[in-house]
């Protein structure tokens, strides 16, 4: 396919998905590949449930539709016994489980870097939260005898195939047993609907509270192996750049830095990787603690209510460690007053928040600033490169500068200017 037909095939269908999803609009793909849409606006951030149609999307390759019936799924490795599933199997043979996920995209908040990185301009819009229902890995992993060892791995590979010739990069994730085992499912709808083709139809991995980009749509394969895909596995295909999903990109790193590649690792979370001596340039798992305000949103003007309040709202989330503490402030990040968390309270979702405020007329510029149940606080500011936060004047305030753009989670980009009239 040539360039130019790829792009407008590109066009085309994010056209069809916003046309699916009024709450949702493009955004700024500088590597015109991605099928990206966004929340259209920050009042989505004022919601615990996101409907479907403002749910965001984001995937590579060109978007499947396949049909359901003849779907399967092929179970290999380090099981008893192989089996290749069909959607009736999934749905019918096991446990169906609804978990409630805040998904969000490693790159959300990407757009705010500077200098700019590549990829998918996102700012505030690529998260979202939605009931997800579906099968519970260990079930039909314990139906297969599959080993249950925690420092195993499971691959997950999508049926999508790049559109450029010569390309052949499998998308393939590879997520710790132990999660999976925990709460990962084989999704098959989302809000109590069949998963529409761009969320992965007929059937999906979800991995509650990681960034987006473990959650694989399409599935077609599972393997349950004792390393991470780091080489050849699939030996079916010429080449190996199927490993770059997992070994190259969704790294955060500096610039310039070729992320090493490891057979296995045994620290998980994002940040917690970003602190330990084990790994140099962290794999996206779970989500970094970070919030937004959805009312009242950036440029409104606003007017109390009769009692001289004005509620703000928003939301807080922190992957699948629990969000323990917001806080709001209203002068610009001088003073900071604490919110309180109220509605629906699941482990890898997000929390609302509000926070009772009083102004008089005039401008302000509001913040959110969130922290998690290891006290880790959302930084102040995104580095410049090079700047690494230790370096850094407030070390602890910024958020490192990486070539990816990834797991942004500083709370100034997302300053929320109001007028109070
Ligand atoms: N097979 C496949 N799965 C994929 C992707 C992809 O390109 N191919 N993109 C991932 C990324 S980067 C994200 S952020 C999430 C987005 O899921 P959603 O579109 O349902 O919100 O899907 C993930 N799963
Ligand atoms: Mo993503």
């Amino acid at each position: 396919m040539s360039d130019s037909e790829r792009s407008e095939n590109r066009r085309r269908e994010v056209d069809a998905i916003l046309d699916r999803k009024p709450g949702t609009v493009s955004v700024t793909d500088l590597e015109d590949r991605y099928r990206v849409v966004g929340a259209a606006d920050q009042g989505t951030y004022a919601n615990w449930l996101t409907p479907v149609e403002d749910h965001y999307v984001c995937h590579r390759n060109e978007t499947l539709e396949p049909d359901a019936d003849s779907w399967t799924v092929a179970l290999t490795g380090a099981v008893e016994r192989d089996s290749t599933l069909g959607m009736d199997a999934i749905r019918d043979e096991y446990p169906t489980v609804a978990v409630a996920h805040t998904m969000e995209c490693a790159g959300n908040g990407r757009g705010y870097f500077e200098p700019e990185t590549g990829s998918v301009q996102w700012e505030y819009g690529a998260v979202s939260t939605a009931f997800w229902t579906g099968t519970p890995l260990r079930s039909i992993l314990a139906d297969h005898g599959a080993a249950t060892d925690d420092d195993m791995w499971l691959t997950a590979v999508g049926g999508d195939r790049p559109e450029v010739e010569g390309e052949n990069d499998l998308f393939a994730r590879s997520i710790p047993l132990s999660k999976v085992l925990e709460d990962c499912i084989l999704a098959y709808e989302i809000n109590g609907q069949p998963l529409p083709p761009e969320h992965g139809h007929p059937v999906r991995l979800l991995v509650p509270g990681w960034y987006g980009v473990n959650s694989v749509k399409w599935v077609t394969e599972l393997r349950v192996m004792e390393k991470m895909v780091h080489g050849p596995e699939w030996v079916d295909r010429d080449g190996d750049d199927y490993t770059r999903w997992q070994q190259s990109s969704y790294r955060i790193h500096p610039e310039g830095v070729e992320p090493e590649s490891n057979a296995t690792i045994s620290t998980y979370d994002t940040w917690e990787q970003w602190e330990s001596d084990e790994i140099d340039q962290p794999y996206t798992y779970d989500e970094n603690v970070k919030s937004t305000i959805g009312y009242p949103e950036d440029g409104a003007t606003v007017s109390p209510r009769e009692d001289g309040t004005i509620e703000v709202v928003g939301v807080a989330w922190a992957g699948d460690d629990d969000v323990t503490a917001i806080e709001v402030s209203t002068d610009g990040g001088e003073s900071w007053d604490d919110g309180s968390f109220f509605g629906p309270n699941y482990d890898c979702a997000w929390r609302l928040f509000r926070y009772l405020w009083e102004p008089s007329t005039g401008s302000y510029t509001l913040y959110s600033r969130a922290t998690d149940e290891h006290g880790r606080r959302q930084p102040a500011r995104i580095s410049r490169p090079g700047e690494g936060s230790e370096d850094s004047e407030d070390a602890a305030d910024d958020y490192p500068w990486n070539e990816g753009g990834y797991a942004e989670n500083a709370f100034r980009p997302h300053a929320v200017e109001v007028t109070v009239e």
